[in-house]
């Protein structure tokens, strides 16, 4: 039983009447939305996985540079800050429970869990693309990498490799069929190696987690700002990009069994351009424009990598709720990708 009083004491707020219901549907860092004495205040509150997050603390020095210099720079962005510690800092360590980051509830703002219309993948497109915008004058080798090689698609799939063969012998088995037809598809990290030599993609201040629950809306579904920055390091735009063509393109999401209802959306896909571009246009080489597609084949993949390496290596990494949870996530994710694949042309033109 988390001791949710002594997190919040950490954070300066004694409350007496705490409750707190699960937020969000995040596979690695527990949320949580907690409201006090009897809904005076609300927050989100967030215990970070210590076994992803090597160094936590490099979160919160990450923020606390983007928040002095959206504050210096950009005032009117809506910059959600977490809370201060009772020492200062922008996460709160609780012996034997773990460290802690805590964000005030925007009023009058909405997530989603779903992406609902092409108009709100415009509208996140745009945020993400906004965020990195904004922050093309700050220097983005002053961020800490909170997860080292995080979207390095050859390395992932160097470990998918090492997992079939040093992997759970009877998952292995069980997947080979699959693993192959993964192995197939390597094309992609040829690709993206060649990409990364010539050096097409340039470090910028990037999000990491681009997925819609991600986006904070107003009432009129106008898109206020990106959260939940503990992903936010030097990276490329692709990443960003891909992973809202992963998250946005098709209407069921990775833990969907029925793969049949996985579908390419071409409107969501041209609103994703749309909304990315209008913030990034100025700021994307010619060479970077011509690689939006590329992003969410790239995206696609490594997550169809992540899950069946995390599979072979019994959960250890996403956990699963049920047996063989993390093989038809990747599953569903190379269905995903292979439809991807048979619109190159239709979706290239876009
Ligand atoms: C993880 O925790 P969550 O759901 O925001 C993962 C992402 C994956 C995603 C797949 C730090 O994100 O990279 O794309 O699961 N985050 C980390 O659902 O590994
Ligand atoms: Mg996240």
């Amino acid at each position: 039983m988390l001791m949710l009083h002594k997190v919040l004491e950490e954070f300066g707020i004694p409350a007496s009447d705490i409750r707190a219901l699960p937020f969000g549907t995040g596979l690695i860092n527990h949320t949580w939305k907690v409201k006090i004495n009897g809904g005076e205040k609300t927050f989100i509150l967030q215990r970070i996985n210590g076994n992803v997050f090597k160094n936590p603390k490099d979160i919160a020095c990450n923020v606390q540079l983007i928040a002095e210099y959206l504050a210096t720079h950009y005032p009117s962005y809506l910059f959600v800050r977490p809370l201060k510690s009772n020492h200062g800092q922008g996460l709160a360590y609780v012996e034997g429970e773990g460290y802690f980051r805590m964000m005030p509830y925007i009023l009058k703002s909405h997530s989603l869990d779903v992406v609902q219309n092409a108009k709100q993948a415009f509208e996140a497109a745009k945020q993400f693309g906004r965020f990195t915008r904004l922050l093309s004058g700050f220097d983005v080798s002053k961020l800490k990498v909170t997860i080292p090689d995080f979207h390095n698609l050859p390395l992932r799939y160097r470990l998918f490799e090492e997992s079939t063969v040093q992997g759970n012998p009877e998952r292995i088995a069980l997947a080979l069929e699959k693993i192959n037809c993964m192995k197939e598809l390597s094309f992609l990290v040829e690709r993206f190696s060649e990409m990364e030599r010539r050096g097409v993609f340039k470090l910028r201040v990037t999000h990491h987690d681009a997925k819609i629950s991600n986006v904070l809306f107003d009432k009129q579904n106008h898109g206020l700002c990106v959260i939940d920055l503990d992903t936010v390091m030097p990276g490329y735009f692709i990443s960003d990009v891909g992973d809202m063509m992963r998250t946005y393109l098709s209407p069921v999401s990775e833990e969907e069994r029925d793969f049949s209802k996985i579908v390419i959306r071409e409107e969501y896909y041209k609103a994703i351009v749309e909304g990315y571009l209008s913030e990034m246009k100025g700021e994307l080489s010619e060479e970077e424009k011509k690689c939006f597609f590329d992003a969410g084949c790239f995206l696609v993949y490594m997550q169809a990598l992540r899950f069946m390496t995390d599979y072979l290596n019994n959960d250890r990494y996403y956990g699963a709720k049920s047996e063989g949870q993390n093989f038809y996530r990747a599953c569903n994710q190379l269905v995903l990708l292979r439809r991807l694949l048979e619109k190159e042309n239709q979706l290239r033109a876009i």
